[in-house]
């Protein structure tokens, strides 16, 4: 088979892309490991910048979004004692929105399977080759056939565990791991707050996030080694009490239906471009999930990058030419803010670093400046 883009994973990064290439009339075919109810069923990321929302609409794919996405103006920030509303509108004119991945994913599945782009889910020894010269992609499809798709490109959007990043040679890794994990909790109970709450705690980190108007989400900070069996629910259930307490509030308490612990990184690889294989999303990098960017970053990557494949097509290299150096200014950006939310909001060190991150926290929500400062960076800089 032959085609113009060949993309390796279905994730948010690849379904988008292959999107918005055939938006251009570029066709693509796309490659992935696991089936597509795997791939709709992963519970990940929620929180969506102004920025991406707008894109999402302006592609057609607003519809089901702008009924049952919930707008933010902002977060809480909190500790012992405090809690404190950040206006994200009133900082910088942005809102954020919740709506799960799990439903972009579906939507660009919908939105795909419409305009007949072609999928192989299921695929097993996904392989590249010759990404500097004539790039192909060999797998064995859900039927057990060999499977070969030549194309004038690959873009590598198979996330961390993929095999595109191990295709550049000379590249170059940054890395930093955190003495910490998340245990991330799904349950079936109206929110019971209006807006995410992100609670420093001696016991460590706690966040209430939200998924619709009867599920949600909760994450609380735990070892990188947690057993998740020593977490009954009630023990869940008092931990976020004591964590995320507050005088006159109250967490309400429902079913549990999802838990898992999930561990905590940064981690940035250059350049994102080697040939004719580009890499996009988690392939290139990874996030700590506290700024809530992994997702953004996928989504501001392929924007970027299905601008320039589109020139590049057209006969114009400069933005292909520019993507890896332009992709990266922002990869480091959004690195640094959830580098800097987590060393903020996780207990870690001794008592000393517990005094500045709470001086560190009290100027966050006292300083104009410093309030503006997280908002940009929370709400997006605009694509
Ligand atoms: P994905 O979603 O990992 O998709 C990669 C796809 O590649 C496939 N694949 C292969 N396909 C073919 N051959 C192979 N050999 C392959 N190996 C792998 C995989 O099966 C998969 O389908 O990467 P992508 O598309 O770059 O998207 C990135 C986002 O999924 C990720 O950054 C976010 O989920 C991160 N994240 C969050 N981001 C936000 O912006 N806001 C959030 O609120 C937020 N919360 C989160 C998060 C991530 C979390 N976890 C579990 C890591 C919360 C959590 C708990
Ligand atoms: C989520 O709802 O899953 C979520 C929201 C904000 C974050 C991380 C995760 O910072």
């Amino acid at each position: 088979m032959r085609t113009q883009v060949v993309i390796v994973g279905a994730g948010p990064a690849g379904l988008l892309l292959s999107h918005l290439l055939g938006l251009e009339g570029i066709d693509s075919v796309l490659v992935e490991r696991q089936t597509a109810e795997h791939v709709q069923a992963r519970i990940r990321a929620g929180m969506l910048e102004a920025g991406t929302v707008e894109l999402l609409r302006s592609v057609g794919l607003g519809a089901r979004l702008d009924v049952e996405g919930m707008e933010h103006r902002g977060i809480h920030l909190q500790w012992p004692g405090e809690r404190h509303h950040l206006d994200f509108v009133d900082l910088v004119g942005r809102s954020v929105t919740i709506y799960g991945q799990t439903e972009i994913t579906k939507d660009l599945m919908v939105a795909r399977e419409k305009a007949g782009h072609p999928a192989y889910y299921s695929a097993s020894d996904v392989a590249l080759h010759d990404v500097t010269g004539s790039p192909s992609v060999t797998f064995v499809d859900a039927d057990g056939a060999a499977q070969r798709v030549d194309a004038d490109v690959v873009v590598g959007c198979d996330g961390f565990h993929g095999p595109s990043r191990l295709s550049i040679p000379s590249s170059q890794v940054w890395e930093r791991a955190y003495p910490f994990a998340w245990l991330g909790v799904l349950a079936d109970v109206a929110p019971s707050a209006d807006e995410l709450i992100y609670a420093w705690h001696p016991d460590g980190f706690a966040m209430h996030s939200m998924r619709s108007p009867r599920v949600s989400r909760f994450y609380l900070q735990v070892a990188p080694d947690e057993d998740i069996a020593e977490w009954s629910d009630d023990r869940i259930w008092t931990a976020l009490a004591t964590r995320l307490a507050f005088s006159g509030w109250t967490l309400e308490t429902g079913t549990i239906t999802e838990k898992s612990v999930l561990p905590m990184r940064s981690f940035v690889t250059t350049p994102m471009r080697h040939g004719n294989l580009y890499l996009a999303g988690d392939a290139a990098h990874i996030v700590p999930p506290t700024g809530a960017k992994g997702l953004n970053l996928a989504v501001a990557d392929v924007a970027l990058l299905a601008r320039a494949l589109t020139a590049s097509f057209r006969g114009d290299d400069t933005l292909a030419d520019a993507y890896s150096e332009t992709a990266l200014q922002r990869v480091w950006r959004c690195t640094h803010f959830s580098w800097w939310m987590t060393s903020m909001l996780h207990r870690h060190g001794d008592d000393f670093d517990a005094q500045l991150q709470l001086a560190q926290l009290r100027r966050t929500v006292s300083s104009v400046s410093a309030a503006t400062e997280l908002a940009d960076n929370y709400s997006g800089i605009p694509l």
